[in-house]
């Protein structure tokens, strides 16, 4: 696909489009134009009625959702085999490819959806309900030793580098960090913190973590 495209992004709101903004400007994808989102805007609801970003539209008219489908797309058409054989494994290793989709699919789905509804209402960006966001605190503290476990044993999510797995898993925990998981959930959690801080340091996420704020005390939840 020698299209040009629209990929609809806005990082600094929505954790899913860090990374395919990243992609577009770091291996100069010339033929993909970034565009700010407006969820509301009538041509975009048309386009995409689910209204969820990152997508993409191409100018011949085809359409890609899904940040996995989008991050898996865009480092492909890099051209970039060395960076494609770290982040997403090596084509003679199954293994560790699944593993790479495994901790992505966990961190960007189930994952990131619960932190989404224990941490959305109590900031203001979902509708509130008090016992949803109890229940939805209840999953997310159930997958939490899941990456705790794991990384207290590896320094990353798959392999001694930092894959796509560890990028996507990294950005969805961001949104939990700016919001609920406070200094004293970090203190009980230091393999995730630990990680957490070396792959935003990384290479590719460095430049736009930067300047970075963790939430100091997570809001109280209304009964
Ligand atoms: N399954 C979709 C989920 C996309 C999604 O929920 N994106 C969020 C941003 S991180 C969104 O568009 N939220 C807009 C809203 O809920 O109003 C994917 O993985 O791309």
């Amino acid at each position: 696909m020698n299209d040009r495209s629209v990929l609809y992004v806005n990082p600094e709101k929505y954790c899913r489009t860090v990374l395919p903004a990243i992609f577009v400007n770091r291996y100069k994808l010339e033929n993909i134009k970034l565009a700010t989102v407006n969820l509301e805007d009538d041509e975009f609801k048309r386009l995409f009625p689910y209204q969820k970003v990152p997508v993409i539209r191409t100018d011949s008219g085809k359409r890609l959702t899904e940040a996995m489908a989008i991050n898996y797309y865009l480092l492909k058409l890099s051209g970039n085999e060395e960076e494609c054989k770290t982040l997403l494994g090596p084509q003679d290793d199954p293994w560790t490819q699944a593993e790479i989709i495994r901790w992505q699919s966990f961190a960007n789905g189930d994952f990131l959806n619960e932190m989404n509804n224990y941490a959305k209402p109590l900031v203001g960006l979902q509708a509130f309900d008090a016992k949803a966001i109890v229940e939805a605190k209840k999953r997310v503290d159930t997958m939490v030793p899941i990456f705790e476990d794991h990384l207290s044993k590896h320094r990353y999510l798959v392999n001694e580098n930092i894959t796509l797995a560890d990028l996507t898993a990294a950005t969805s925990f961001s949104f939990g960090f700016t919001f609920v998981l406070d200094k004293e959930w970090r203190q009980e959690h230091p393999s995730i913190v630990n990680w957490f801080n070396e792959v935003i340091n990384g290479d590719i996420l460095r430049d736009f973590y930067q300047d970075f704020v963790f939430v100091e005390k997570k809001p109280h939840i209304p009964q």
